[in-house]
């Protein structure tokens, strides 16, 4: 089974589009809460609610020498039939990129893997070639400053066009194995409209929305394609530290049950 058809399967059993950002901050978790059990109870908590989960290396790098540990410990908690994405926006000279691919995809047994696009085709080659694994290219990130770049007018075969627009040309160029997607921002929903138009069955994985400010019903609707499908829509902080208690479990399968039945409307699947 592919990455999309394992999404496809995931979000069809749990009629889900929401992907659960395992982004824990260890200043945060309740008194008392070792970080396994933290991130074992969130999983626990959201399995049934989401389409896939996404761990942003980020935090766990950040914990020192056992960063390693804690990411096979989270990974090993993601439910076998759950994609897990690694958030860890890769990409070097090719064997470079071999070597993070390897170690993300076959050492940690990821499913899928963000990517940055800004050293162009052979720094993702090595990605895509795991033909099974989604691999997300950077297109229009949330950030404020990303259109410092991103927006910045580029001259194509197609004409003048924001780079962000050439980045997902190039992806869907490269999309000869069905298994690249992009990373869009819900905090810039009418680009998301514009990505969505330019390719219309691409996967979109859609950072952005809770803590970012990026409008729920903008991120469906403009995200999604015509079947209501083919978008993963995360949310992290707004999830994962919706209390900074001991009942922080049932607030965060609360706060995802929230975000689902929301999405879900605005798809006319509530
Ligand atoms: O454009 C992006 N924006 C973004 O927030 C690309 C990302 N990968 N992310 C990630 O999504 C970010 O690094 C974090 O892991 C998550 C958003 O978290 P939150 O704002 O929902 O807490």
């Amino acid at each position: 089974m592919n990455f999309t058809q394992k999404l496809q399967k995931a979000a069809a059993a749990n009629n889900s589009l929401l992907c659960v950002g395992l982004d824990p901050d260890t200043s945060l978790l309740p008194e008392g809460i070792r970080l396994e059990d933290f991130i074992r109870s969130i999983i626990d908590a959201t399995r049934d609610l989401v389409c896939a989960y996404k761990v942003n290396f980020a935090f766990f790098e950040a914990l020192g020498k056992s960063s390693f540990y804690y990411l096979e410990y989270a990974r090993q908690c993601i439910p076998a039939d759950i994609p897990a994405i690694a958030d860890a926006k890769r990409a070097d000279i090719g064997n470079t990129s071999k070597a993070y691919a390897s170690a993300v995809f076959e050492q940690l047994g990821f499913d899928g893997i963000t990517v940055n696009p800004y050293m162009g085709r052979d720094s993702l080659a090595p990605f895509i070639e795991y033909t099974d694994r989604g691999i997300f290219v950077l297109c229009r990130t949330s950030n404020p400053g990303s259109a410092d770049f991103q927006n910045l007018e580029v001259t194509t075969r197609e004409g003048c066009i924001p780079l962000y627009r050439a980045v997902a040309g190039k992806a869907a160029e490269w999309n000869r194995h069905g298994n690249i997607g992009l990373v869009m921002g819900a905090t810039h929903p009418d680009e998301l409209g514009v990505i969505r138009r330019q390719c219309p069955d691409m996967l979109l994985l859609i950072p952005g929305i809770g803590t970012q400010g990026g409008d729920i019903r903008m991120a469906v609707e403009n995200g999604t394609n015509r079947q209501g499908e083919m978008a993963l829509i995360n949310s992290s902080r707004q999830i994962i530290h919706a209390s900074l208690k001991a009942d922080f479990a049932e607030k965060s399968r609360e706060a995802a049950l929230s975000l689902k039945e929301q999405i879900n409307c605005f798809r006319g699947r509530g």
